[in-house]
């Protein structure tokens, strides 16, 4: 698989998995729309620019370990996989559909280069703390690369690995937490409070860096130096925008759970060309302007 080094090609390999998960998700008919959105910026850091894995060889003994703790946004997980080249895109449309490798959750008998099954909440982090201080024993350098969400954590069970991980020192854990104040049926502080979480984690003893999770420099270089994270777990509270990229979506938490229809399909993907139109400096044919300026493209 080719490394993207550039950005702006980082940029747009994000736009085009945003795309990819709004299509799969149309079809499917059903799923999370908001979380997988979200989150794409960092998963095309992470599979592009850092990971230690091969797409053509999922099993490899030397892989890093991802483990998607928060299972329902694994519209991200699959569309990013599949652009890597775990598996041909056109299989992104059987997303959700009956016998397919792809459910809505993460099964990891289903699809290699899934290392775990996902799909209750707060299970993830005790996999990945497990897994993290398996690798300690055998004495291997891998990283395990846990994702989580901020809703996620109204379970004990997160709290608990927390505990484990930071006695175990687990430096080779690094959790990247999607903090983007929605769960499924309203916002974080309203249900059940979390804030200050920076200082929770750093209270339980571990490392903690928070990021704004769209700066695409800003998520490399976090991640490029969690690689050399010493004495304790790492945490990056990753400040997301649910529904990134599709602006009726955007920090509405109702498109938690819900696909767009076909109408709203066209909408967002206009929407997005017109993000890849202006990051690729194309100029717009009715206006001649660049469309990253111009008002008169589809969706306007
Ligand atoms: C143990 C468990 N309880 C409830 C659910 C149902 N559920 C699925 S997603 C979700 C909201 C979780 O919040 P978060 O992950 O922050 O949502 P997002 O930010 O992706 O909208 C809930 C309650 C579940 N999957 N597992
Ligand atoms: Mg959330």
């Amino acid at each position: 698989m080719k490394t993207i080094t550039k950005v702006k090609d980082l940029q747009l390999m994000a736009n085009t998995i945003r795309q990819d998960i709004i299509t799969s998700l149309t079809e499917a008919k059903s799923g999370h729309s908001a979380g997988p959105l979200g989150m794409t910026d960092i998963f095309t850091a992470l599979y592009f620019n850092i990971l230690k894995h091969n797409p053509k060889k999922p099993q490899w003994k030397d892989r890093d370990r991802v483990v998607l703790s928060n299972g329902h946004i694994c519209p991200v997980l699959y569309a990013t996989m599949a652009n890597a080249g775990y598996f041909p895109k056109k299989e992104l449309m059987t997303l959700r559909k009956l016998g397919t490798r792809l459910q809505g959750h993460p099964h990891r008998e289903a699809l290699p280069g899934l290392e775990t099954t996902s799909g209750p909440l707060g299970s993830g982090l005790s996999q990945a703390a497990g897994m993290a201080y398996a690798l300690k024993i055998d004495r291997k350098n891998n990283h395990v690369w846990c994702f989580c969400s901020d809703g996620e954590h109204n379970e004990g069970n997160t709290w608990e690995a927390m505990l484990f991980a930071a006695k175990h020192k687990l430096n080779n854990l690094i959790v990247i937490l999607d903090r983007n104040y929605i769960q499924i049926d309203g916002n974080t502080e309203d249900i059940m409070p979390l804030d200050p979480l920076d200082k929770k984690y750093k209270a339980f003893n571990w490392n903690v860096v928070t990021i704004n999770g769209h700066n695409m420099k800003r998520i490399v270089s976090t991640l490029r130096n969690a690689r050399k994270n010493k004495n304790k777990p790492l945490m990056i509270i990753a400040n997301t925008t649910p529904g990134k990229g599709v602006s009726f979506m955007e920090n509405d938490y109702t498109w938690h759970g819900k696909p767009p229809t076909k109408e709203q399909e066209e909408m967002a993907l206009a929407e997005l060309r017109k993000r890849e139109h202006s990051l690729e400096g194309v100029r717009c044919s009715q206006c001649s302007k660049l469309h990253r300026r111009c008002t008169c493209i589809e969706g306007q």
